[in-house]
């Protein structure tokens, strides 16, 4: 009897796993929360085109780390910020053309773009300054468009 040969890839997957969870910082944190630090994570997954939960609510004052898990075929992103900031992203990316549009204001705690690629994860830190509606949004060139945000009732 020949005893089957069991490929174990579990250890390359979860290291595969983290190096994309830790390499998608970038500029787009607004704190610098260490991990494991007791700050609360909100998993959202996106697809296209939307983000789940579409809705997320939190107390004034609260740091959150936002986890976005893009398990779409398509590149997405995740800006944080009131409906008046999201509509002036999308104005400016459908005026450059460009995924990849640089964010002038930062004037009001927004966090973002972060642009995860499809399979992969990235994280955003948000603290929620003060009571308010603010939107997750969606850039990519027509996503905001069909409708990729989510919203989040600061109370
Ligand atoms: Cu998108």
């Amino acid at each position: 009897m020949r005893t089957p040969r069991i490929a174990i890839l579990a250890t390359a997957t979860i290291a595969a796993l983290l190096l994309a969870a830790c390499g998608a910082d970038g500029s787009a944190t607004s704190g610098t929360a260490a991990r494991d630090d007791g700050t609360t994570t909100i998993d959202v997954v996106m697809t296209d085109m939307a983000f789940t939960p579409t809705a997320v609510q939190l107390s004034a004052g609260d740091t959150v780390r936002f986890r976005f898990r893009n398990d779409g075929q398509a590149i997405h992103e995740a800006v944080i910020g009131d409906v008046t900031f999201q509509e002036e992203h999308a104005a400016e990316m459908a005026a450059m053309g460009s995924a990849n549009a640089p964010m002038n204001h930062t004037a009001n705690g927004e966090v973002g773009p972060l642009v995860v690629q499809p399979g992969e994860t990235g994280e955003l830190i948000y603290t929620a300054t003060s009571a308010g509606s603010l939107l997750i949004g969606c850039h990519q060139p027509g996503h905001w468009e069909f409708g990729m945000k989510a919203t989040i009732e600061v109370v």
